[in-house]
């Protein structure tokens, strides 16, 4: 690992970030493990303290903080928030709990890490980024957990974006596909409910891949049309509640009310065409986030299942000579890596969780809004809400309001 430059003092001497998360699943998994890692890695101003984790059940959520590494647990998100010794409430739960306790944890003067999407409705979403406007001048930080921008490629492919790599954008071409769904016989888990998840593989994936579409090209989407399926209608019951995206069946049914997979098309404000496919029932495709932008003067093209691997193809070059070649991203000078592995030594999906940590922190501490917002968080709600609408509309050609 490389030598982060130790301040004057130790580490203990450092201001505490004492951090709250309520939810212990695959995502309070997944940003534990980016709080627990976060400081021993980078040279941190703050010094983030796993102080406290939260869930419904008592046992169950004391065995969490043992293994995950948390100080204490609560099982009220009430009580957590009502702490003083809390500076940061970290949202892990599914969607419908996000406005509720964001909303408190603002009121109550915390910072706040809420994992994607921001919100089940644009109404949730709307109140959720106004309370977060006004938190903000009171020096409180609100971030939005979309985790993809933080991997080295992604975030060196937006400097190379930013920087005229690939000049005027044509196209940006995004999928992401998983298959755990397939099975016809797959629980009815809280992902499959509408009132719990507010939509399916749109708001899951979808959520994802607009807000990294959007981030690479730099801008925004100006209108959607919108195709959506739900696939298998009906589903077995889940035995019990579930931890990531497993589960085992009990006896009866139920109706499944979101979305399996959507696809739509996106114009965005420059005029650059895009097309995204989010689904859960892409055989063989486990967490296959693929992203290609095609702009004059060059290409980069990008697959989660590849993660230290960025495609590009600089098109100033002589037909002859061109061509894709492979960066491998694991420099000390792309983002990120100064602090991790020599070169060729790769990073993978729990890293994007420590940068996430990390970029979080660095906002708090020096008093700048995070990125990406809860107001970015809403616009990919709101785009989320024109695919839908489209799709209702029978792919009608809908703007994304403002
Ligand atoms: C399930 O589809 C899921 O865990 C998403 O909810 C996450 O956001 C994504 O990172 C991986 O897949």
């Amino acid at each position: 690992m490389g030598q982060p430059q130790q301040p004057e003092g130790t580490e203990s001497d450092k201001p505490p970030l004492r951090v709250g998360m309520v939810g212990y699943a695959f995502m309070g998994a997944a940003h534990s493990q980016g709080w627990r890692t976060v400081g021993r890695v980078f040279d941190l101003p703050l010094r983030p303290v796993l102080a406290a984790i939260c869930g419904r059940d008592g046992a169950a959520v004391r065995a969490a903080a043992d293994r995950l590494g948390w100080a204490t647990a609560e099982t009220d998100w009430r009580d957590l928030v009502a702490r003083d010794d809390i500076d940061l409430v970290d949202i892990c739960t599914p969607g419908d709990s996000h406005a509720e306790i964001a909303l408190a944890a603002l009121a109550a003067g915390k910072h706040v890490l809420c994992e994607k999407p921001l919100a089940n409705t644009v109404e949730e979403a709307a109140a959720m980024s106004e309370a977060a406007e006004a938190a903000r001048a009171r020096g409180q930080s609100a971030m939005v957990g979309f985790n993809y921008r933080r991997l080295p490629a992604t975030a060196f492919a937006r400097h190379m974006v930013a920087e005229g790599r690939l000049g005027t954008l044509r196209h940006v071409r995004v999928m992401y596909l998983q298959d755990w769904l397939v099975d016809p016989a797959f629980p009815l888990t809280w992902r499959l409910r509408r009132d719990q998840a507010g939509s399916g593989s749109l708001g899951d994936l979808g959520a994802h891949i607009v807000d990294l579409a959007q981030y690479l090209a730099g801008e925004r989407l100006a209108g959607v049309s919108a195709l959506t399926e739900t696939f298998v209608r009906e589903r077995p019951l889940p035995a019990a509640p579930t931890s990531g995206l497993a589960a085992v069946s009990a006896a009866g049914t139920g109706p499944v009310t979101v979305d399996d997979a959507a696809l739509f098309t996106g114009r965005f404000a420059s005029g650059a065409l895009a097309s995204f496919e989010a689904t859960r029932y892409a055989t063989g495709r486990k967490n296959a986030l693929r992203i290609e932008l095609n702009g004059e003067r060059g290409s980069l093209a990008f697959d989660l299942e590849r993660l230290n691997e960025l495609y590009y193809h600089d098109a100033t070059e002589p037909g002859t000579h061109a061509g894709f070649r492979r960066i491998l991203v694991t420099e000390p000078d792309h983002p990120y890596l100064d602090a991790w592995w020599p070169p060729g030594h790769g990073l993978g999906y729990e890293h994007s969780f420590v940068h996430q940590a990390r970029d979080l922190v660095h906002a708090i501490a020096e008093g700048r809004g995070p990125d990406p917002s809860f107001a970015d968080g809403l616009q990919v709600q709101r785009v989320l809400a024109a695919v839908e609408e489209s799709a209702e509309k029978n792919s009608l050609y809908t703007p994304v309001a403002v």
